[in-house]
């Protein structure tokens, strides 16, 4: 059975990206675009819109043509914008790359993405510097500041001003972003996410979630990850609305922010649900500007929710989606129904299906019953980059596999209820446990390993390895081995030895055994 939205099809305009985006942010004029809330520094549309034009133009003059990937690795600031509008005006493609990566992780990243130019924060300068010499790109570019490991800064591209060259793209081909991930199995795989795919859950999300030029979003959430890329930073400039970039979550500067900024948006993963619920700073301050809240990227719990929303005194509902998806699927909000239930993930966007199938197969399960969630709509990725096996499992006739097991009820209200993928989410980071088996098999004591999530306080869950070693190797020595070739968030936080790593007999690691059984 093919689930549809309750809601119209909309419109999908032949736009690029930034086209839709910044199109009508002239007009905003003075009003402020981004505002940095840690400094206070701002920027307004029409210097956002400049900005990104001289940028465009000076990628142009550094040699970067439609169709080049540019790696853009920054937390958030307000020049985040700036530069990733650039790349796209100047017809090339954006992989965005988390800063803390390790310089193996980071080399990895831009070899596979084939990416031509690094524009990165001056904070990791000299990391920047030092993976692009190791992976063959040619130019580095500093954002916020002066110039500082030999690198120029960016600002030096924006020096000559504009205009934008004019890439005479097609939207619904061209790669407009290239994140990365590792979908339902597997290691990391460059996404590719056209301009149409990006316009289109754009104007899907916004459907459900109308943003405003009287809203201020508050920004922690980063923009290397799809989230928010799209929800937070897209929607909002989409919207006119401004939005505040904080480039770390700490509960004090955090709420302060929503107060000082009069935030009336804000955006949460899981963890930052349960720092606030308990924090006693929100007794504190002004937070009557805030209307809603969207806490997605990984299950939440309803009774913390509830908690929070009546300290916050307003809704918090859940947002859900995947990178291959845009990443947004389904909407919580909507003038037309009654308010969405907190646990559910609400209905079907404005132009998408779905179908609930017994894992691994094409039959669809009995209604009523929880199925694994295939989404099919135009903010479906193009495919992974270099990968047509993997994209041939991923999207089968135009169905996405989310490895995630949902179920419908009457209203036509969704809920995830498990994940049957590999995916390990720590703090709504992806963890790959293939990636981390990898690693662990690196290590002269370990014959085989297998890595599972478990829950985990902090991180709501976080990866436990099995491993099978001859040598004499302790926990700790295990521990480390991985963290030191890993980004803090992947690092493996527990270790149980085996005998045997159970399988299947076409030799796939039976993660589920694992779990269940020890
Ligand atoms: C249970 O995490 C994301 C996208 C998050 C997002 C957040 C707010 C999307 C739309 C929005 O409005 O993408 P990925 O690719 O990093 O991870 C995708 C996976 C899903 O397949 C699912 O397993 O993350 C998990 N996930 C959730 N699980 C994402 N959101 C939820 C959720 N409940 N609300």
């Amino acid at each position: 059975m093919i689930y549809r939205s309750p809601l119209p099809d909309i419109e999908i305009p032949d736009v690029t990206l930034t086209e839709l985006v910044l199109g009508t942010a002239r007009e905003s004029g003075d009003k402020i675009a981004l505002v940095d809330g840690t400094t206070g520094d701002s920027l307004t549309y029409a210097e956002l819109v400049e900005a990104a034009e001289a940028g465009a133009a000076g990628l142009h003059r550094a040699g970067v043509r439609p169709g080049d990937v540019v790696a853009l690795m920054s937390h958030n600031q307000p020049a985040y914008a700036i530069a990733l509008h650039a790349v796209i005006a100047a017809g090339a493609t954006v992989t965005p790359i988390n800063p803390v990566l390790t310089h193996r992780e980071v080399t990895g990243q831009l070899t596979a993405a084939g990416a031509k130019v690094l524009i990165a924060a001056n904070t990791v300068a000299d990391k920047a510097v030092e993976v692009a010499a190791a992976a063959g790109v040619t130019r580095v570019f500093l954002l916020g500041g002066d110039d500082v490991s030999g690198a120029p800064s960016f600002e030096t591209l924006l020096a000559e001003g504009g205009p934008a060259p004019d890439p005479d793209l097609d939207p619904a081909t061209a790669v407009a972003v290239l994140p990365f991930s590792s979908g339902t199995t597997g290691t990391s795989k460059g996404v590719r996410l056209t301009h149409r795919n990006l316009v289109a859950n754009l104007l899907q999300t916004r459907a459900g979630w109308p943003i405003g030029p009287d809203d201020v979003q508050a920004a922690v959430l980063p923009f290397f990850h799809i989230y928010g890329f799209t929800i937070i930073l897209n929607s909002g400039l989409l919207g006119g609305a401004t939005v505040v970039t904080l480039p770390r979550f700490e509960v004090g500067g955090y709420l302060a922010a929503l107060a000082r900024y009069r935030v009336t948006r804000a955006y949460f993963a899981p963890p930052m649900l349960l720092a606030l619920a308990r924090a006693p700073e929100i007794d504190e301050l002004d937070l009557s500007s805030l209307r809603y809240v969207l806490c997605g990227a990984a299950p939440m719990d309803v009774e913390v929710t509830e908690r929070l929303e009546k300290r916050l005194g307003c809704l918090i509902r859940q947002g859900y989606g995947m990178t291959e998806a845009s990443p947004g699927t389904h909407q919580v909000f909507d003038a037309e129904f009654p308010a969405t239930p907190t646990g559910s993930v609400g209905r079907l966007s404005p132009n998408t299906e779905a179908r609930l199938v017994r894992p691994g197969t094409d039959t669809d399960v009995p209604p009523g019953e929880p199925g694994e969630l295939l989404i099919r709509g135009p903010q479906v990725m193009a495919g992974y980059l270099g990968n047509p096996r993997a994209t041939a499992e991923t999207i089968t006739d135009g169905w996405l596999h989310t490895g995630d097991m949902v179920r419908v009820d009457d209203d036509g209200l969704f809920w995830v209820v498990d994940r049957i993928k590999e995916l390990i989410k720590y703090k709504g980071y992806q963890v790959a446990p293939a990636e981390l088996e990898s690693v662990l098999l690196t290590h002269p004591a370990v014959t085989d390993a297998a890595v599972v999530g478990v829950p985990h306080a902090e991180g709501g869950e976080a990866p436990r390895a099995y491993v099978v070693t001859t040598g004499p190797v302790d926990e700790g020595e295990l521990m480390m081995f991985v963290a030191e070739r890993v980004a803090p968030y992947k690092k493996v936080r527990e270790v149980r030895f085996v005998d045997e790593i159970p399988k299947s007999p076409t030799g796939k690691i039976l993660r589920r055994v694992l779990r269940d059984g020890a």
